[in-house]
């Protein structure tokens, strides 16, 4: 979109699910770009609203409330509440942080619906579902487990088996049972409302294609879901939670939840006007985010339905299809709302290595974080945009975090602070010196300094925020190479005005970062403001001299940013090795056992102890040992495929358990002359199995 022809912004942030607390991957694909772009437009006195809110509807809820033995509401109350805290306390500016359970999302979502269907948009279709006639209920897929048809687990779900990863229909389930009842579900036929997004096919098109501009990975997804063609969509479910179905002949029936979750922005938006124009504070206020001041004399509808309004939609990668297809097909088929401009969903990322998990607690949460590191909201800030998934997934470790802290906030931005604001202190008692003389070199940085905030801003725009952050940081180095280059604490031995020179200067890259740093990290940029005694700036003051005019008087320095120590972070670590430990011991798989079998067929095996007496590896292969064994009966040659566990010179002497009467097979050109005995732990991990006392050769094993 054409900046000149933008008069206001409605920016949105993915509504978290509250099933459970945020993590620092919601907050680096999500809110912490969200937050800094709307952050940077507000301080280019931009129009704007930041709206988010806790999407409450939908089976993740119930399925949570089941889990934890109590009700929805108590689940979606407690998860709003601590979700919220930690946005607020992380510096996540919304203008509102709303609730899909409001009675204002709840007509909104509603009012919708109706209107698409008095427009006819919606198709009937009956189809089968499974029902659990003990429990009177129609059931989704996630409340169905059964056994997967393709790995035989007993515990897959009807949308997924965890053991397998494959993705199922509740109907290919063997055994299906309802894990509201136990019982077995019958299948019985519904009746739902569908959204036919392939009659929005073209439109579609022209609209994704019409943005070119979007990132790769977005503009690919959707591409590839329009060529493969869409399907219509169901847009109610047989649910008991969620926002009921308007119609006749819908009763049991709730909106589907990627229906009425982005329509929460909408009614989200409207809340925020609504509140502030009857001058209503909400009663619960604390749940709410609304900057008042600027609220009056708008209309939730220009930022809906305005050609001039830039909707922006932050997301993470799995959302994308709900944005840019079904979202934006629902916009189209009600025919007022103007669709985003602009959809910068991230990748994802991951966590020492591998990817975060909430089941298996291999994430770092929020609120944890925000006790744990107190007052150190602004070093995961920076180092979350610093490490973004912004093309592609990306890694969060605990090592790169204290380096990142010691080594670029301590090190670069904090130090060049300190002692611009110290020398001042030392040498002028904490006023700003007048600006003498300009040398070439002095006005070499004052056209470096200057040309920053256009490039950043270029940056920000196009929603590169870990490239905007990098030169930000470039600016803090531009000022440590003056300060070391001029030598201010050498120079005032000799020629004070100089280093009137020098500390003016430097005084006003202090102040321009100040103006730099607010969208990244604004808890940083507060105190800063209050070191140099001087606050309100705008971005369009970046860069400029004179922005701390001489004789101004300066606060007492304090420290930006501390060391993080090893033992900080290695605790961490150890913590995440910890539920990584409970995780293996919860879920370590057992084989389940064969079928029964007659004691002859037992005895037909004949296993015995026998000694290795000699080993080398099978070459040309990574796992096979070639051994000699004595049998006690004859000395004979096995192959075993042990050598990843066994290194060759260690097992002389060992005795195993051999099935000796096993049909010779030739291995690798060898001939193998039985099977020694190994069992092998869930992680395939194999160790002998062998008398507990040495036993002569040939002893019978049954
Ligand atoms: N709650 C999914 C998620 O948290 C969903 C986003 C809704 S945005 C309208 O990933
Ligand atoms: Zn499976």
């Amino acid at each position: 979109m054409d900046n000149s022809k933008i008069k206001r912004y409605t920016v949105t942030a993915a509504l978290p699910y509250t099933n459970g607390p945020v993590h620092i991957g919601h907050l680096a694909g999500v809110y912490l770009p969200a937050d800094t772009y709307v952050r940077y437009l507000r301080s280019n006195k931009r129009d704007v609203k930041f709206i988010c809110g806790s999407d409450e509807n939908g089976v993740p809820i119930t399925l949570k409330a089941k889990k934890e033995g109590t009700t929805p509401q108590a689940i979606v109350d407690k998860y709003h509440k601590i979700i919220g805290d930690s946005f607020k306390e992380l510096g996540v500016s919304f203008d509102i942080y709303h609730r899909t359970s409001s009675l204002t999302h709840h007509q909104t979502a509603s009012d919708f619906f109706e209107t698409l269907y008095n427009k006819g948009v919606f198709t009937e279709e009956v189809t089968e579902q499974y029902y659990d006639e003990k429990a009177q209920t129609f059931l989704a897929d996630r409340y169905i487990t059964g056994t997967c048809p393709k790995c035989g687990n007993e515990n897959a779900y009807g949308d997924q088996c965890e053991n397998c990863g494959s993705t199922l229909n509740a109907t290919d389930l063997i055994n299906p049972k309802s894990t509201l009842s136990g019982e077995k579900p019958v299948r019985k036929e519904t009746k739902n409302w569908f959204l036919p997004l392939d009659q929005y096919e073209d439109q579609l098109r022209t609209y994704i294609e019409s943005h070119k501009e979007w990132r790769p990975n977005v503009y690919g997804q959707c591409q590839s879901w329009l060529n493969a063609g869409l399907q219509p969509r169901a847009m109610t479910r047989d649910l008991d939670w969620g926002i009921k179905v308007p119609i006749k002949g819908a009763e049991g029936k709730v909106l589907y939840v990627w229906f009425d979750a982005p329509i929460g922005y909408i009614s989200a938006t409207k809340e925020l006007f609504e509140y502030a124009r009857l001058g209503i504070w909400n009663p619960k206020a604390e749940e709410y985010y609304i900057n008042q001041n600027e609220v009056e004399n708008g209309n939730w509808e220009q930022y809906w339905k305005d050609d001039e309004t830039k909707l922006v939609h932050f997301i993470g990668k799995d959302n994308i299809v709900f944005h840019c297809i079904i979202f934006p097909a629902m916009l189209m088929a009600h025919g007022d709302y103007t669709l985003a401009d602009n959809v910068p969903a991230n990748e994802f990322l991951n966590l020492e290595g591998q990817k975060i998990s909430t089941s298996k607690n291999w994430a770092v949460w929020l609120d944890e974080y925000l006790i744990e590191f107190k007052d150190k909201q602004d070093v995961l800030r920076y180092v979350l945009t610093a490490t973004a998934p912004e093309t592609k997934d990306n890694d969060f470790t605990w090592k790169d975090f204290q380096a990142r802290n010691n080594n670029e906030l301590v090190a670069i931005l904090g130090n060049f602070i300190n002692r611009v604001v110290v020398l001042t202190h030392k040498y002028f008692g904490g006023k700003v010196p007048t600006c003498m003389t300009i040398t070439p070199e002095d006005q070499q940085v004052i056209d470096d300094l200057a040309a920053y905030p256009a490039k950043i801003s270029a940056s920000i725009e196009n929603y590169r925020f870990r490239e905007a952050l990098a030169e930000v940081m470039n600016v803090a180095r531009l000022g440590n190479k003056y300060l070391a280059e001029t030598g201010p604490w050498k120079v005032i031995k000799t020629d004070e005005d100089r280093v009137r020179t020098i500390l003016n200067i430097s005084l006003q890259i202090a102040a321009t970062l100040e103006i730099l740093i607010e969208p990244f990290l604004p808890f940083t940029a507060d105190k800063l403001q209050k070191m140099l005694n001087y606050g309100g700036h705008l971005w369009e003051d970046a860069g400029k001299m004179g922005l701390l005019k001489r004789g101004h008087e300066l606060n007492e320095p304090v420290l930006l940013f501390d060391k993080i120590e090893d033992e900080t972070v290695q605790a961490q670590i150890d913590k995440l090795k910890k539920s990584k430990a409970d995780n293996v011991a919860a879920t370590a798989t057992v084989e389940p056992a064969k079928e029964n079998i007659q004691f002859e067929q037992f005895t037909a095996i004949d296993i015995r102890v026998a000694t290795i007496i000699a080993a080398e590896k099978v070459e040309k292969t990574k796992k096979l040992l070639k051994l000699t064994l004595d049998t006690g009966i004859d000395q004979r040659t096995v192959v075993s495929g042990i050598a990843e566990y066994y290194k060759p010179e260690e097992i002389i002497g060992q005795q195993v358990s051999l099935v000796v009467n096993l049909a010779p097979r030739e291995i690798k050109g060898i001939l193998s002359q039985g099977m020694i005995l190994m069992s092998e732990d869930s992680d395939g991990k194999l160790a002998f199995v062998s008398p507990v006392q040495n036993h002569s050769n040939g002893s019978v094993i049954r």
